[in-house]
């Protein structure tokens, strides 16, 4: 296959309310990214990502679109979108738009009329079914909580929503439905935008007939049973054949409990399907042994889980697919916090070796908002203090109703896993707010500002900007880093990531130390054609890994 930009590319994400505030209304907005796109150029990133901007009643922070072509006016106009689009043009970088089309908000115009008969234009755009003996049609658990099935009197039938019930699944299954979505993002292509990151895009295929998920039907049963459904390949082909294929532009489709089979055949390099997908082993590693619970637990990741998820699918992939990598999101806790330690004393070598572990594997890189400051989570201690209504209903179904876990255990595993942690604002400098607005954020700024901000790592040369802006600089300069394929170190060393990559006649040596101990380990280092060229400490002492040491080596053969 001929080469493509997106395989040269690392993509930064952007959260739109916690980016920038232009106007000091206290929430970020459009004109906030464009005045932050120079410091985005510094970095080096190649194309931004931005979470969903489109007018939202914001239940679940704009992933519930009530009109997809029309922007929040919070975050500015569409006027002010042509303009931000064609200055991110301007300064050489790309824009992906999030596509949110599994479901859409109960406040969409589609919707509304669905709900009110069962014979309209509208009436099948979303999945109906009547009462089974005077009950919800399945067993299937929301993401956010309680039934997937919300009972709406004017039409005697329940809606299936998979997450909130304010977001309502779409009948993909009608042609009209995916007619309206193949619409939708010809309205942004032809804007000029370069792609899209699509939401739960292996959801919008629900399994005939609907069975029940198995018991305790848990929303993580639920999503097992639905992901990857009959019908997905077919829409996601004729997406692509009609759509996709004409424009130049890339798609990453977000795809929950995806297996590396399943990626490779929507990524396929022969498939025209998607180019990548987010897959989700690595984040879900160390979920609670309690299925209730799922991903709420406050404990470490083992270290060999970690590797045997990331180097499975490095290896499915290789040839056959294209990776994308991740630690961050606006969905996962500050990875500094989670993977490593964020104690002042070792955050920001730890954060440089998260960087260089997961920027030198095959893949596209993706770089959420602060982490290229090493960003941590907020440490919050009281629900009240929490926004995300996951944080806020996980509390009350599984502690006041369910009461499988007490409140002080809840309050600690949503401040080890809760995704407010990621959307605190941005830390531009040490001024009030963080330099993100002149009044009170929308959400409290992360306290550790003071510390941890963009202005003064900008300043130091030993900073993390800068070390991820050597990661970029190297995944652009090198095809060793950008097509090697991949062989992983000890499987099961429990204190050492370390991977081999080779391409043609060079060999790539990575070795991360995940704690914060001394620890030797030799794999060569010293081999007399071995050249250092990335390094978190200012010298080498070869075998021996000091905390959180991490360094990479380029062999030639
Ligand atoms: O996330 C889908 C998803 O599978 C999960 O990460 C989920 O959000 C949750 O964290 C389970 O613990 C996408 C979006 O990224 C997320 O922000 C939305 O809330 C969700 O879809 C619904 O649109
Ligand atoms: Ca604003």
């Amino acid at each position: 296959m001929a080469h493509k930009w997106w395989q040269n590319a690392v993509i930064y994400q952007i959260y739109p309310m916690s980016f920038q505030d232009s106007n000091n209304d206290g929430i970020g907005d459009l004109p906030g990214i464009e005045q932050r796109l120079p410091y985005l150029q510094k970095l080096g990133v190649d194309v931004l990502w931005l979470n969903p901007i489109y007018k939202s009643p914001n239940k679940d922070n704009g992933y519930d679109i009530s009109d997809y072509e029309q922007i929040q006016p919070v975050y500015g106009s569409m006027a002010e979108f042509d303009k931000l689009l064609s200055q991110i043009h301007k300064h050489g970088m790309k824009l992906l738009m999030d596509l949110v089309v599994n479901h859409t908000s109960d406040q969409h115009r589609w919707f509304q009329e669905s709900k009110r008969s069962k014979d309209g234009k509208y009436s099948d755009y979303y999945i109906w079914r009547d009462p089974v003996d005077g009950h919800e049609p399945n067993n299937w658990h929301a993401a956010f909580g309680g039934s997937a099935w919300t009972f709406v009197p004017e039409r005697g039938q329940y809606y299936l929503h998979l997450f909130a019930p304010g977001q309502p699944d779409l009948n993909w299954e009608n042609p009209a439905v995916r007619e309206s979505v193949w619409n939708i993002m010809r309205f942004w292509l032809d804007k000029g935008v370069d792609g899209f990151r699509m939401d739960v895009i292996n959801l919008i295929s629900k399994p005939a007939g609907l069975p029940d998920a198995p018991e305790p039907a848990t929303y993580g049963l639920t999503e097992a049973l639905v992901a990857d459904g009959p019908k997905l390949d077919d829409y996601l082909r004729e997406m692509n054949d009609k759509v996709l294929s004409h424009y130049d532009i890339m798609t990453v489709g977000e795809m929950p409990s995806s297996k590396p089979e399943d990626a490779i055949n929507y990524t396929g390099l022969d498939k025209h399907e998607l180019n990548m997908v987010f897959q989700f082993e690595h984040v879900t590693v160390a979920a609670n042994p309690d299925p209730r619970l799922g991903k709420w637990n406050d404990q470490p990741v083992e270290l060999p889980q970690l590797k045997r998820a990331l180097s499975r699918w490095q290896k499915a992939l290789d040839g056959r697919g294209w990776n994308s990598l991740y630690w961050n999101n606006h969905d996962q806790p500050r990875a500094v916090s989670r993977f490593a330690t964020d104690d002042p004393k070792y955050r920001v070598r730890a954060a440089k070796m998260l960087g260089t572990t997961l920027h030198m594997m095959q893949g596209t890189p993706f770089v959420y908002e602060g982490e290229e400051l090493g960003m941590t989570n907020v440490h919050y201690t009281r629900l009240d203090q929490y926004e995300d209504l996951e944080a806020i209903n996980s509390y009350h179904e599984l502690v006041d109703e369910q009461k499988v876990v007490d409140g002080q255990t809840m309050l600690k595993y949503l401040a080890h896993m809760s995704r407010d942690n990621a959307r605190t604002p941005m830390q531009w400098d040490a001024s009030k707010n963080a330099g993100f607005s002149k009044v009170q954020p929308w959400f409290a700024v992360n306290p550790n500002y003071p510390e941890i901000n963009a202005e003064k790592a900008v300043d130091d040369s030993q900073s993390v900007f800068y070390h991820y802006q050597k990661l970029i600089q190297l995944r652009h300069d090198s095809d060793l880093v950008k097509f090697g394929n991949y062989d992983e170190i000890d499987p099961e060393d429990t204190d050492v990531f370390a991977y081999r990559r080779h391409y043609q006649d060079q060999t790539l040596l990575v070795i991360s130390n995940f704690t914060d101990q001394t620890v030797t380990r030799d794999y060569d280092q010293g081999h007399p054609t071995a050249k250092l060229i990335l390094s978190n400490y200012d010298d080498d002492l070869g075998t021996e890994l000091r905390p959180y040491e991490s360094k990479v080596y380029v062999f030639k053969e």
